[in-house]
């Protein structure tokens, strides 16, 4: 028996040793509630947990790969659960310790479930929006303080406030750390199954929201980054890519210059002439069509709109 638990043990910490360099979101903190996430390279059965099963500490080294939505594979766990958050309150992440990457951003999104659970959402063709990002935080690309430095300071942890603007409801959570360090550049995304309550009236607009893989290009330039060549040694903006950040105001109020607008309506004048919307177009990396996408088909100029999967056509 000593034989053999010596024996794991041993086995253990080499196969620790062996995975120590990548990894992912291992545990969430809401409310002082603390919820492990799913245990990768375990069995599944038994297992349960808030978070996405995912399979191996691995980095995914391409912004196309179909488990850059919830990683390997993102599927429901056996014995899936929810945690409740309130809208307006914080979400801690914690990854697993000490985080090895210290150069590169971290990205938080949301994406809402349709109906009372998640659980049957497939995370190929949920749609997703940015509640926060942070990148280069200070200094240059090569030599710069980033999110990851700050995140790994922080006890390998990150607070996101979810916030107060988000409408009640089931939600997905995507975490995600990108290490710049080695190219192709790593991504390192978990999700959690979160009810968002006591929530707020603001929807993300359609061109805050992407589906993954599609999300994202390779050749972003926060992306497809050399953090060792020349460029990097003077160079103190990061592009985080992804789409624009999810705005808790809402989009300039049109609704009172719209043809709807109620009897009720406030007198004052219409001061703020809402900009065309006929000749709407996404933006570069905005989505540009799929299933199920009301939003605009043409692209802004110069790029034109590309097919990505079913589900999210990109403007390239
Ligand atoms: C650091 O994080 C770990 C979880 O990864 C936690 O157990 C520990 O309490 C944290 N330490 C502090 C000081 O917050
Ligand atoms: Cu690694």
């Amino acid at each position: 028996m000593y034989k053999l638990a010596s024996s794991l043990a041993l086995a253990a910490s080499l196969y620790v040793g062996g995975v120590a360099a990548h990894g992912g979101v291992v545990a969430y903190d809401i409310g002082g509630t603390r919820y492990d996430g799913w245990r990768p390279y375990n069995t599944p059965t038994g297992q349960t947990s808030i978070q996405r099963p995912w399979a191996t500490f691995d980095p995914i080294l391409s912004a196309s790969s179909p488990s850059l939505a919830c990683n390997n594979d993102g599927n429901k766990g056996p014995n899936q659960l929810t945690a409740k958050v309130k809208a307006g309150s914080a979400i801690k992440q914690y990854w697993n310790q000490v985080w090895p990457h210290d150069t590169g951003p971290v990205i938080v999104y949301l994406s809402k479930c349709p109906g009372s659970s998640c659980d049957n959402v497939n995370t190929q063709t949920a749609q997703w929006f940015k509640i926060e990002e942070s990148g280069l935080l200070s200094g240059t690309v090569a030599k710069g303080v980033w999110a990851a430095g700050k995140m790994i300071a922080d006890n390998s942890s990150w607070t996101t406030v979810i916030p107060a603007s988000v409408p009640s409801g089931h939600y997905l959570i995507r975490s995600e750390t990108i290490a710049l360090h080695s190219m192709p550049a790593q991504f390192y995304p978990e999700c959690a199954q979160i009810e968002i309550t006591d929530g707020g009236n603001v929807s993300p607009s359609a061109d805050q929201l992407v589906a993954f893989p599609g999300g994202y290009s390779q050749s972003h330039p926060g992306v497809n980054i050399d953090l060792y060549g020349e460029a990097a040694k003077t160079q103190t903006t990061y592009a985080i890519p992804g789409p624009r950040l999810y705005d808790p105001n809402g989009p300039p109020s049109s609704t009172t210059a719209g043809s709807t607008a109620p009897t009720s309506a406030p007198t004052t004048p219409t001061a703020t002439a809402p900009t065309p919307s006929a000749t709407a177009v996404a933006p570069q990396y905005g989505q540009c069509g799929g299933t199920g996408w009301a939003g605009p088909t043409a692209c802004a100029a110069p790029y034109t709109c590309k097919k990505l999967n079913d589900f999210y056509s990109q403007c390239v």
